[in-house]
């Protein structure tokens, strides 16, 4: 039995207070439904809620059904929830400039419940599978980290952010020291192990929700700190460092420690208009062997 908060949102948009409780009769037993009565607030409890799905009127007072599709379909946070018309215009036109503008389905008024419920179903359906789909394209299969393109999308959406905000961000590039001889002595799956193991330690050393780490490729992870200045940022990197140093995983073929170390570079900006992210990684990369250069199992920053 799914608790409330794990049943799917769907946000039912109609001016007429009488589709309103007819839908909410249909879908109330295995759904959240959220209601709006214009396109206005339609947006703007969207942006809040993020419904699985949406119910969409198409003639309403102010804006219609189709204008707040389009608005949906323009706002990047928005504009994957499936959109499903429900209305009484039933005409061929009507049905396919709704399906033109993006929406998933097409019903017309007056609608039988079981049907509703059933399109319904078979759209959050395919959202679930989009949205696994989605999750799962931006993990790491073997560490269960975000990879590469999640990094690329968080930092992304972060840079922007902090841009607005006018806040801080740091990174932090790590990269596991003569991980080739580790692999070279203990093997390939070892390797592996080791890998998954350096991540968990990682990931276990955040410290906020906020905190973000991925794998950025072979043996080399990123930490991403939104608003967090130089200072915070050193320590957590040494707190890192500590971390996997302490756990003393045996690597009798390095030439730094009798056990698994790692090097860092960190580094910390606010980010302006015309600033990069990419600017930014450069230089935590270069921190980041000149970590190695300077003797390993360290932080430059
Ligand atoms: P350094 O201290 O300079 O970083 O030396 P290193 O040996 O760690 O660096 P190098 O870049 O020469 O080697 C990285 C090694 O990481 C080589 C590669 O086989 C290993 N590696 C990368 N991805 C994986 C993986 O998924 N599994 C395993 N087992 N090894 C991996
Ligand atoms: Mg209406
Ligand atoms: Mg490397
Ligand atoms: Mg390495």
């Amino acid at each position: 039995m799914k608790t409330v908060n794990e049943l799917p949102k769907v946000l039912v948009v109609d001016d007429a207070p009488i589709n309103i409780q007819l839908l909410n009769d249909a879908l109330q037993e295995n759904h959240r439904v959220f209601f709006a009565t214009n396109g206005k607030d339609a947006l703007k409890i969207a942006a809040t809620s993020l419904p699985d799905l949406i119910l969409l009127d198409i003639m309403m007072p102010d804006m219609d059904g189709y204008e707040v599709c389009r608005k949906f379909k323009a706002d990047p946070l928005l504009k994957d929830i499936p959109i499903i018309f429900i209305t009484a215009m039933s005409q061929q036109e009507d049905e396919s400039s709704g399906l033109e503008l993006g929406a998933v389905d097409y019903i017309t008024k007056p609608f039988n419940p079981s049907i509703v419920r059933l399109r319904v179903r078979n759209q959050l359906e395919l959202k679930r599978q989009r949205d696994l789909l989605g999750r799962l394209s931006c993990m790491d299969g073997l560490t269960g980290l975000h990879n590469r393109r999640g990094f690329d999308e968080f930092i992304d959406r972060e840079w922007r952010r902090a841009i607005r905000n006018r806040s801080p961000m740091s990174i932090i590039m790590i990269d596991i020291d003569h991980f080739k001889d580790y692999n070279d002595a203990y093997g390939h799956l070892a390797g592996d192990d080791c890998l998954k193991r350096v991540a968990y330690l990682l990931e276990a050393s955040l410290e906020r929700p906020a905190d973000f780490i991925a794998r950025y490729g072979g043996e080399e992870f990123i930490c991403v700190l939104p608003d967090t200045e130089m200072p915070g940022t050193l320590v957590l990197a040494e707190k890192l460092r500590l971390a996997i140093e302490s756990a003393a995983i045996p690597h009798q073929f390095s030439m730094v420690a009798p056990c698994v170390t790692i090097s860092l570079g960190a580094i910390s900006e606010i980010p302006s208009p015309a600033s990069d992210s990419k600017e930014l990684l450069n230089r935590a990369d270069k921190l980041l062997y000149l970590a190695k250069r300077k003797g390993r199992n360290q932080v430059a920053g």
